[in-house]
């Protein structure tokens, strides 16, 4: 099963991204809006994990976030994957990244490298992916883009308390990915 673990987003934040979804849909550039519904912040992706695992992938997890507490997340920044040149995600993002998310993405990196989960080499940047570009864009349309972005997100209050993580399974299907709970980990109460 393919899985990965991530952070929930409460509804109004989906809300909010979703509206700036909209906004932009108006643009013709070949971009896949990612659904409300499946809007997450990644901590790890875990790839294909025998069904076996499972448990041991949830005492890993737990283990982690019992000793981690809770934090307040301030979503501040648009930005895109790799860069501006070779754009293929755009997210929203912090440059205000929590100690406690820090640490919980690294646990997370190290303890689960020891039960074999391959280690991600690029260092954890916490962001949601929004829109996945199809084919490259002119780099004028996509400053529009982060423009229009950072215009509609101005005012926005984008904080929120992160209190439990995620595990999620993720099946891929013909109308993109679907994404089902398959567990929750409460975090220390802070
Ligand atoms: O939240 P983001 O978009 O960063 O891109 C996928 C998504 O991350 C990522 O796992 C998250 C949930 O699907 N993902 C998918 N395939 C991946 C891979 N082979 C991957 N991350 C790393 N390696």
């Amino acid at each position: 099963m393919r899985a990965f673990i991530a952070i929930e987003l409460p509804v109004e934040i989906k809300n909010s991204l979703s509206r700036i979804q909209e906004k932009l849909k108006i643009e013709p550039l070949k971009i896949n809006w990612v659904k409300p519904q499946n809007l997450h912040l990644t901590l790890k992706f875990l790839g294909d994990i025998p069904p076996k695992q499972l448990n041991e992938i949830k005492q890993i997890i737990s283990g982690i976030t019992r000793i981690t507490s809770g934090f307040e997340i301030k979503l501040n920044t648009p930005g895109v994957f790799p860069d501006m040149a070779a754009a293929r995600i755009i997210w929203i993002g912090t440059d205000q990244l929590p100690l406690e998310l820090k640490q919980l993405a690294e646990q997370l990196e190290i303890k689960l490298a020891v039960s074999g989960i391959p280690r991600q080499e690029k260092t954890f940047s916490a962001h949601i992916t929004i829109g996945r570009i199809k084919s490259l864009l002119l780099l004028s349309d996509l400053e529009k883009v982060i423009d229009k972005i950072k215009t509609a997100a101005a005012g926005l209050n984008w904080g929120f308390d992160c209190k439990k993580v995620t595990l999620f399974e993720s099946t891929l299907g013909p109308g993109g990915p679907a994404y089902t709970v398959l567990d929750q980990f409460n975090l220390k109460i802070a």
